[in-house]
């Protein structure tokens, strides 16, 4: 966790006051945060001030401070990718996140700006990717590779050596089963039960989930 800088989030909606708790938990020197809608500007998250939009970060001197991402999606997180590399080819890097109260193994290794939240476990070998959430209370078991962007909704279930392609999102309470490889582009719905390798860009659905075909 690179938390040695100020940081600022980016968006000021539901996702980035999950991430502002974890902050300060983390007891983090927080700036604020900007969102793009100027109704937001000026308000407060759990006491923290909306300071602007994008043109905000722009005028900062990228050495200064670190990003959080607070967009967070359901579905695939266009937006929030989107952003992640917009801000990086500006020569901004974004601080990685564990919450105090996740369980991280030894052994398990972070990307740039992967978040780990609120009673998240991840066992050891684990690999997530950059800008990756582990969002509220998943797990992800041994020797998993998780690609970039990804999201795992809360409670969502990875089983030992799952493998997950890049810009992936994993619905709230899905069990993915050992060994399965999900393609990138897919998602899993909420509470499907993942028995078998997923193609990329194709959902799935269901207990046992089946494909709805490429999406
Ligand atoms: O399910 C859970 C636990 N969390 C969800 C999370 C993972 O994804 C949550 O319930 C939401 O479904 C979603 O959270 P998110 O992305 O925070 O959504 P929302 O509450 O709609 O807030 C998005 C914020 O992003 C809004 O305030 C937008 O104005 C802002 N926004 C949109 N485009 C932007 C931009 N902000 C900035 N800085 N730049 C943009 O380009």
């Amino acid at each position: 966790m690179n938390l040695d800088r100020p940081i600022l989030i980016i968006g000021a909606g539901g996702h980035a006051k999950v991430v502002a708790s974890t902050l300060k938990r983390l007891d983090a020197e927080v700036m604020g945060l900007v969102d793009a809608d100027p109704a937001r500007h000026g308000q407060r998250v759990l006491g923290f001030l909306v300071l602007g939009g994008d043109e905000w970060v722009m005028g900062r001197d990228p050495n200064s401070l670190h990003l959080v991402n607070g967009i967070g999606s359901v579905g695939r997180p266009g937006l929030r990718r989107d952003l992640f590399l917009r801000l990086k080819a500006k020569g901004f890097q974004f601080a990685s996140l564990v919450d105090p109260t996740a369980i991280v193994a030894e052994e398990v290794a972070l990307d740039e700006g992967a978040q780990v939240l609120a009673g998240a476990v991840l066992q050891p070998g684990t690999r997530l990717g950059a800008n990756v959430i582990v969002n509220t209370r998943a797990s992800v078991d041994h020797d998993c590779l998780i690609g970039a962007h990804v999201h795992i909704a809360p409670g969502a279930v990875l089983s030992g050596s799952v493998a997950v392609g890049d810009f992936v999102h994993i619905g709230t309470g899905a069990s993915i089963k050992q060994g399965v490889r999900i393609g990138s582009g897919a998602v899993v719905g909420i509470g499907a039960a993942v028995t078998r390798d997923v193609a990329p860009d194709t959902t799935v659905t269901g207990v046992p989930a089946r494909s709805l075909g490429m999406s």
